[in-house]
C-alpha cells in the first residue's frame, strides 16, 4: 500500500526538476537550429512563455524563456515535451472524406470544402439555420475564438455555437459577473507572494498548474499560511497549515459555515461592506443556521478544523482565495463559487495589493476565448447576445442589420440532447473532442451517429472526429501568428514558429475559404491575424473586457498587456477595482446568499460509493496531444482509481487489481491505486482516456441551472473487483472508442 509521502524534499523530488528547469546549451547530437522564437506553451492557462527552436521549418527542441515574467523559464513536464507534438507521424496532412465501411481517404481541399458547404446549405434549408451546430475550443487563439463567434453567427447564420469552456471556467464567469460584473482574476499571480494567508479550494495546483505552485512556495517563504480544500491530499495539501478533505460535492455548505463564523466573530470589514457592497443582510440570512456541527456533518470535515480555517482567515489582514475546477464541475458550481466570493467581500479583501480573489482558468486560451464571442450567450467583449444594446454595437461593427444577429443558442450538452431530439442535424467541431470530455459519453456516441453531417477540423484524428464525414487538417499552436489571454489576464503573443506541413493549413485560412463559400466573403477580408485582432479590440471596445487599447506592438513591447487597457496610452491593469468602482450596474460588489443544496446524484445503497474525475500532472485533456508523447505516456500509462485502504479493504480490493465501476450510466474497469490521501467514501479517475479507460463513461449530465456545467466532480458508484492484476503496458493508450 502507497504511504503518504509528507516532507517537502519528497515532493520536490517529485516535482523539483520540471518546475527549475536548468537552461542548457543545447542537446547532444542536435543541430544548431535556425531561429528560436518566443512564444508560450500551447497547454495549460498559465501561458507560460517558451522559445522553440526551428530547424528547416520543424519545432526540433525548445530553450526556456527566463525573462517572462510570470513563469521566469520554469516550465513543467508537460510544457519540456510540447515540442514533440510537431512532425509527430500521426499529424493530419490532407483533408479527409470517409468512405462508408473503409475508414477515410484523403481529398482535395476544393471537394472537402465544397462537400461541407453543400451539407451546410442542405441542412439549413430542410430544417432551418439553428439544426446546423458549432463547437469551438478555447486552445484557440484570440483572433480565432472571435472569428468562431463571427463566423457563426454571420456565414452559418446560426445561434447554436457553443465551446469546451462550457465543460471548465463558465460556473466561476457567471458567480464572477454576478459577484462584480468581470469575469477575471482580480490580481497578478506575483501578487500571492505576499499574502499572509492563502485558500486554495479544488486546485490540484501541483499537477494542473504547477508553474504557478513557485508564486505559492514564495508566499510560505514569506510566512503565509496556507488551506487547501480538496476530498484528495493533492500534493499542496502535504503542507498545508490545514487541509479541509471535503466530501465531494458540498462546498457551499463549508463556505455558509465559515461565512457564519466570521460574522458571529465580528470578522468583518464593515466600512467595505457598507460603502462598495450589496445583499450582506440576505447573503448573512441564509447562514444563520449553518453552524459548525451542521458543517461538519453534511462536508465530513472536523468542524474544529472548519473553525480554524476560519478563524484563519477571519484574522489575516492580506489573503489570496484560488479555485479551479473542484468547486465549479458541480451542478451546484456557480453557488460555490459565490459562497467562496462572499468570504472574500465579508473580510474586504479585494482591490488592494497581495488581496486577490479568481479562479484559476484552465485552458491555454480560457480567459481570453471565455471573452470574445464563442460562447452560445455571448459577443465580443464579454457582451450579453439577449442585450439590445450590445447587439446593435455588434452588428455595426460586422455590418450586418441587427435583426440578422442570431440570438442565444444551446449550450455544449444541451446541444447533443438536442441532437438526440432530432433538432440538430449537423455539426462542425474545432479544436474540441466531446466524445472523451463530455459526461456520459455513451449518450454522446449515439448523438454523434445520429448525426446527418459532421465536419471537425483538427491536427490530430481524435476519438470524436472519427465519427466525422469530413475532417479538415488544421494548425498547431505554433503554426500561426496570434493572441492569447493567460489566466492572469495577460495578453501575450503567440507566434506562427512554422508553417503547416504538406496540405496541413491554418485554421484560420480553412475558416475564412468556407465562409466565402458560404457567400459571406465581403465581411471575412482580412489580411491576416493582426486584422482580426484589430476588429476584435474595436468589437470589445466598451466592454467589461475591454482590449481596444491593446496592440501587437504594445504586446510585443511589454512581453504582455493586462486587460481592461481602453485606449492606446493605457499601460492595462494586472490589478482590478484598486478605486473600489466594480463592474456591476452601480460599481458596488454583490453578495448573493447561498442556500445550501444536494448535488444532482447521492449516494444510496445500490450506488455506495462517491466518484469524483479530474486530471494528472503528465497528461493534458482527453489527451488527443499528450497521449501521443511518449514520455509523458510513460509517466502515468494508464488511469487508474485512487482508493482508500479502508474502502479497497471492505471489498476485498487488492495494489493494481481491475476494479469494474459501475453507475447508472455507465461501466469501466481501472486498476486499484491504494492510496491514505483520499476520502475514505470516495474514489477518483483521471479523464484523459478514451473508450473503456474514459472515466467520462461513468459521469452524469446533469447540469448547473444557470451556467449549464456537467457536474464531473461528483456522481454515485459501486466497485466490484475482477481478480485480476494489471500489468502496466499490457493495455494500451490508444483503445479506440
Ligand atoms: N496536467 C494537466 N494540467 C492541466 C489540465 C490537464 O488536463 N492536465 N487541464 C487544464 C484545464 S482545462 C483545467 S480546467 C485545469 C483544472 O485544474 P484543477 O481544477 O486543479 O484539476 P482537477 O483535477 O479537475 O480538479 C482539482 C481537484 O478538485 C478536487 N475535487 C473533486 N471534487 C471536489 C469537491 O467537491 N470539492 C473540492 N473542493 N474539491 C474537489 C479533486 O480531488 C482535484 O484534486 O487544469 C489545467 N491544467
Ligand atoms: N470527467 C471529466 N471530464 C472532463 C473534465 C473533468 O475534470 N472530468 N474536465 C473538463 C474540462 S475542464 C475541459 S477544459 C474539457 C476539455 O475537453 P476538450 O476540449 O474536448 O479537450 P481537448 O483535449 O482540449 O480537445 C481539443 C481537441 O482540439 C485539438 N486542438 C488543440 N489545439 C488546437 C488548435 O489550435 N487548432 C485545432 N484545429 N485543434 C486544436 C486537439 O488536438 C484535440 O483533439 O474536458 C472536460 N471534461
Ligand atoms: S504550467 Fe501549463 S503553460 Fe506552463 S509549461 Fe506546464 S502546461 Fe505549459
Ligand atoms: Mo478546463
Amino acid at each position: 500500500m502507497a504511504k503518504l509521502p509528507v516532507s517537502p524534499e519528497k515532493i520536490i523530488e517529485d516535482f523539483g526538476p520540471h518546475l527549475n528547469f536548468t537552461p542548457t546549451e543545447g542537446y547532444p547530437g542536435r543541430d544548431e537550429p535556425d531561429a528560436t522564437v518566443k512564444t508560450h506553451c500551447c497547454f495549460c492557462g498559465m501561458q507560460c512563455g517558451i522559445q522553440l527552436l526551428v530547424k528547416n521549418n520543424k519545432v526540433v527542441g525548445f530553450e526556456p524563456w527566463m525573462e517572462f515574467p510570470f513563469n521566469e523559464g520554469r516550465l513543467c513536464p508537460k510544457g519540456v515535451q510540447r515540442y514533440l507534438q510537431d512532425n509527430h507521424p500521426d499529424r493530419l496532412l490532407d483533408p479527409l472524406e470517409r468512405v462508408e465501411g473503409k475508414g477515410f481517404k484523403p481529398v482535395s481541399w476544393d471537394t472537402a470544402l465544397d462537400r461541407v458547404t453543400a451539407e451546410i446549405q442542405r441542412i439549413q434549408q430542410a430544417y432551418g439555420k439553428d439544426a446546423f451546430s458549432i463547437l469551438s475550443g478555447v486552445s484557440l487563439t484570440n483572433e480565432k475564438s472571435y472569428l468562431m463567434g463571427k463566423f457563426a453567427r454571420v456565414a452559418v447564420k446560426t445561434s447554436n455555437l457553443d465551446y469546451n469552456g462550457r465543460l471548465c471556467m463558465v460556473s466561476a464567469g457567471a458567480g464572477n459577473k454576478k459577484a462584480f460584473g468581470l469575469d477575471r482574476t482580480s490580481n497578478n499571480y506575483t501578487d500571492l507572494a505576499h499574502a499572509e494567508v492563502i485558500i486554495v479550494a479544488g486546485a490540484n495546483v501541483s499537477e494542473t498548474f504547477p508553474t504557478l505552485t513557485y508564486w505559492i512556495w514564495r508566499a510560505r517563504d514569506n510566512g503565509a499560511k496556507l488551506i487547501v480544500v480538496d476530498p484528495r491530499v493533492i500534493p499542496l495539501a502535504r503542507t498545508a497549515d490545514i487541509h479541509l478533505p471535503i466530501k465531494p460535492g458540498t462546498d457551499s455548505a463549508l463556505y455558509g459555515a465559515m461565512l457564519k463564523y466570521l460574522v458571529d466573530h465580528d470578522m468583518l470589514d464593515h466600512d467595505f461592506i457598507n460603502n462598495h457592497t450589496t445583499g450582506f443582510d440576505e447573503t448573512i440570512a441564509a447562514v444563520k443556521d449553518y453552524t459548525l456541527e451542521w458543517a461538519e456533518q453534511v462536508t465530513g470535515i472536523e468542524k474544529e478544523k472548519i473553525e480554524q480555517a476560519a478563524a484563519m482567515w477571519g484574522k489575516a489582514s492580506t489573503s489570496f482565495l484560488l479555485h479551479a475546477r473542484g468547486i465549479e464541475h458541480h451542478s451546484k458550481g456557480v453557488e460555490n463559487v459565490l459562497g467562496c466570493i462572499n468570504l472574500v467581500l465579508a473580510t474586504g479583501r479585494i482591490g488592494r495589493p497581495y488581496c486577490g480573489y479568481g479562479t484559476i482558468t484552465g485552458q491555454g486560451n480560457g480567459q481570453g476565448g471565455r471573452e470574445h464571442g464563442h460562447k452560445c450567450d455571448q459577443l465580443p467583449g464579454n457582451r450579453d447576445i439577449t442585450n439590445p444594446e450590445h447587439r446593435k454595437y455588434i452588428a455595426g461593427v460586422w455590418g450586418i442589420p441587427e435583426s440578422e444577429l442570431p440570438g442565444k443558442g444551446l449550450t455544449a450538452y444541451e446541444l447533443i440532447e438536442a441532437i438526440h431530439r432530432g433538432e440538430v442535424k449537423g455539426l462542425l467541431s474545432i479544436c474540441f473532442n466531446p466524445l472523451v470530455s463530455l459526461p456520459n459519453n455513451n449518450y454522446v456516441r449515439e448523438a454523434l451517429e445520429k448525426l446527418e453531417f459532421y465536419v471537425a477540423i483538427d491536427f490530430f484524428l481524435n476519438e470524436t472526429a472519427r465519427h466525422a464525414d469530413i475532417i479538415l487538417a488544421g494548425s498547431l499552436h505554433e503554426e500561426e501568428e496570434g493572441t492569447v489571454t493567460t489566466a492572469e489576464g495577460r495578453v501575450v503573443r503567440i507566434r506562427a514558429a512554422v508553417s503547416p506541413p504538406a496540405n496541413a493549413r491554418t485554421d484560420t485560412s480553412i475558416i475564412l475559404d468556407l465562409a466565402a463559400r458560404l457567400g459571406a466573403a465581403d465581411k471575412f477580408t482580412y489580411k491576416d491575424s493582426e486584422a482580426i485582432f484589430n476588429e476584435l479590440r474595436i468589437a470589445s471596445k466598451g466592454g467589461t473586457a475591454n482590449y481596444y487599447g491593446i496592440t501587437y506592438k504594445k504586446i510585443e513591447d511589454n512581453m504582455g498587456v493586462f486587460w481592461p487597457c481602453p485606449s492606446e496610452d493605457h499601460p492595462g491593469t494586472p490589478r482590478l477595482w484598486e478605486d473600489k468602482k466594480f463592474a456591476t450596474p452601480d460599481g458596488k460588489a454583490h453578495f448573493n446568499p447561498v442556500h445550501y443544496r444536494d448535488p444532482g446524484e447521492v449516494t444510496d445503497e445500490e450506488y455506495p460509493v462517491v466518484l469524483t474525475t479530474g486530471r494528472v500532472v503528465s497528461q493534458y485533456l482527453s489527451g488527443t496531444q499528450t497521449r501521443r508523447i511518449g514520455k509523458l505516456v510513460g509517466l502515468i500509462p494508464e488511469p487508474l482509481l485512487e482508493i482508500h485502504p479502508e474502502l479497497a479493504m471492505k471489498y476485498g480490493i487488492r495494489q493494481r487489481e481491475m476494479v469494474k465501476v459501475s453507475t447508472r450510466r455507465g461501466t469501466g474497469e481501472f486498476p486499484a491505486n491504494i492510496v491514505e490521501t483520499i476520502r475514505k467514501d470516495t474514489v477518483f479517475i483521471p479523464y484523459h482516456w478514451p473508450g473503456r479507460k474514459s472515466a467520462n463513461q461513468l459521469t452524469i449530465g446533469t447540469l448547473d441551472p444557470v451556467s449549464k456545467i456537467p457536474e464531473f466532480k461528483v456522481c454515485a458508484c459501486k466497485l466490484e473487483p475482477l481478480g485480476v492484476i494489471s500489468r502496466p503496458g499490457e493495455t494500451t493508450a490508444f483503445d479506440s472508442i
